[in-house]
């Protein structure tokens, strides 16, 4: 092997590691917006081989511990009214909402999450029970999409019909990238 051949071998190695040791890029993401219609971060969702990895970054909502939810319908546009048009929680199943309930959980159940005193927070989530094309687990991006909807309140994870959570204040549409 010359010389060449050799650090090119090297260099193609190290590219191989890099690549395979860098996070997989998303799928798909979600802008977020408080109840003012003003965007206050993100949630990006990687499909994985056993389910959906989310990965939220907010940045201004009030401090607390907030539920988070998978809406059935990719419709934010009614922040002022709280963010009905984006549905129940998708539940293609019929499950009980709550991930401590023994009827449940919900398709659209996910883990509680903490927003700091300066309005930050960050956090990611791991869902089997739901996937972006439905090979695992409920369809996500259906006929009529689909939201990621917060909560002002924790999710108790067990009463009806959302663990007691309380008012809908951000929202974001869960859109495809590419
Ligand atoms: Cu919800």
């Amino acid at each position: 092997m010359s010389k060449a051949t050799h650090w090119l071998t090297v260099v193609g190695l190290l590219l191989v590691a890099l690549v395979s040791g860098s996070v997989k890029a998303a799928d798909a993401r979600a802008v977020i917006i408080d109840t003012e219609g003003n965007e206050v971060g993100r949630v990006e969702l990687v499909a994985a081989s056993t389910g959906t990895l989310l990965r939220l970054e907010l940045d201004g909502l009030s401090p607390g511990a907030k539920a988070i939810h998978i809406h059935s319908v990719g419709n934010c546009a009614d922040p002022s009214e709280g963010f009905l048009a984006s549905g129940g929680h998708i539940n293609p199943d019929g499950q009980a909402h709550g991930l401590m309930n023994p009827e449940g959980p919900d398709a659209g159940d996910l883990p509680n999450f903490y927003v700091h005193d300066n309005g930050y927070a960050w956090a990611e989530f791991f869902t089997t029970k739901a996937s972006l094309d439905g090979s695992i687990g409920a369809k996500i991006l259906d006929d009529d999409g689909a939201a990621l909807v917060i909560h002002t309140n924790v999710d108790d994870h067990s009463t009806q019909p959302i663990g007691g959570a309380g008012a809908r204040v951000a929202c974001g549409i869960i859109q495809v990238l590419n």
